[in-house]
């Protein structure tokens, strides 16, 4: 596969997309924006719903790949987690197909499998291969998403690297996010690596930072030639000592999910 070069970035006015937009040009990408909701200091940006196969489909023409962002990234009813993240990914995915661009990087989730138990001390690493433990109906549709990927793979032959994303925020505010940390520099370095590996099929990676205090497995993602350089031990000392360590005994703290597994943030629309 020639190295892409068009790529349609969709979720682009969200806080990830904003990111990537600023930082993905430096790798010779040439982005297409897509949005819901008009992107700030981007005429050109197509503003569309996912819910819209007919402007998905004139969206994806002729791109290179796609990074898809775009969805409901909190927890909200079945029914708008429905309509967003499910058919639209479906929509998104039956698009590529018929325009036949063959491969889409997909925001998954560390929400997919939130419900696993996070590692202790000493414990292996979670393997991509551990089995879907959604956390939320929003869990639910990125796995739903995964498995998505890997029935266009198996039909189409379209490739997907679906990434299984941490936090990927400015810097860690929470002592969890310690463990699950994705700086957008390296989160820039994982899109172009899914972007730009051969021969990907549908691959699973975890996506964070080489965090000392990691509980997942990256390397899935680093057969793709990633190499994280940020580590969020920096902010370890400030951050235990204004919440404390994570304590087992508390379902937020007991697993990869997070608080998302108990009390979740709900998507505000
Ligand atoms: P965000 O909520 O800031 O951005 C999502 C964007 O998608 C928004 O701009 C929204 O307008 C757009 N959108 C929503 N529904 C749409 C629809 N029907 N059609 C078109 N656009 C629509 O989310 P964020 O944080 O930027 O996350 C980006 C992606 O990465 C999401 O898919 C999220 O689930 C995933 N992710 C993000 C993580 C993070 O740490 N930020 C962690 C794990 C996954
Ligand atoms: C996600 O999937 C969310 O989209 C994001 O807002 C964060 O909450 C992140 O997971 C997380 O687990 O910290």
């Amino acid at each position: 596969m020639p190295a892409p070069r068009t790529v349609l970035l969709t979720g682009a006015a969200g806080g990830v997309g904003t990111l990537m937009r600023e930082l993905l040009p430096a790798y010779g990408y040439d982005l297409r924006l897509l949005d819901l909701h008009p992107v700030e200091g981007a005429p050109d940006a197509i503003t569309a719903d996912l819910a819209d196969p007919r402007a998905v489909r004139e969206a994806v023409r002729g791109v290179d790949a796609i990074i898809h962002l775009a969805g409901i990234s909190l927890e909200a009813p079945f029914e708008k987690i429905l309509k967003a993240n499910i058919e639209g990914t479906y929509h998104l995915y039956e698009a590529a197909r018929e325009e036949g661009v063959p491969r889409i990087v997909f925001a998954s989730s560390n929400h997919a499998v939130g419900f696993t138990p996070r590692p202790g001390a000493g414990d292996p690493l979670i393997p991509v291969g551990t089995p879907h433990r959604p956390d939320t109906f929003y869990g639910l549709s990125k796995a739903f998403g995964e498995d998505l990927a890997q029935l266009y793979w198996d039909k189409h032959g379209l490739e997907t690297v679906s990434v299984r994303i941490g936090s990927c925020f400015a810097e860690p505010t929470s002592v969890r996010m310690l463990s699950v940390w994705l700086s957008p520099a390296d989160g820039a370095r994982l899109l172009h690596a899914a972007l730009t590996a051969e021969n990907v099929g549908h691959t699973v990676c975890y996506g964070s930072s080489a965090n000392t205090r990691l509980w997942w497995d990256l390397s899935t993602a680093r057969a793709l030639g990633y190499e994280p350089r940020d580590d969020s031990e920096p902010y370890a000392g400030k951050l235990i000592a204004e919440q404390g360590e994570l304590d087992p005994d508390n379902a937020a703290h007991a697993c990869l999910g997070g608080h998302f597994v108990s009390d979740p943030p709900i998507w505000p629309y």
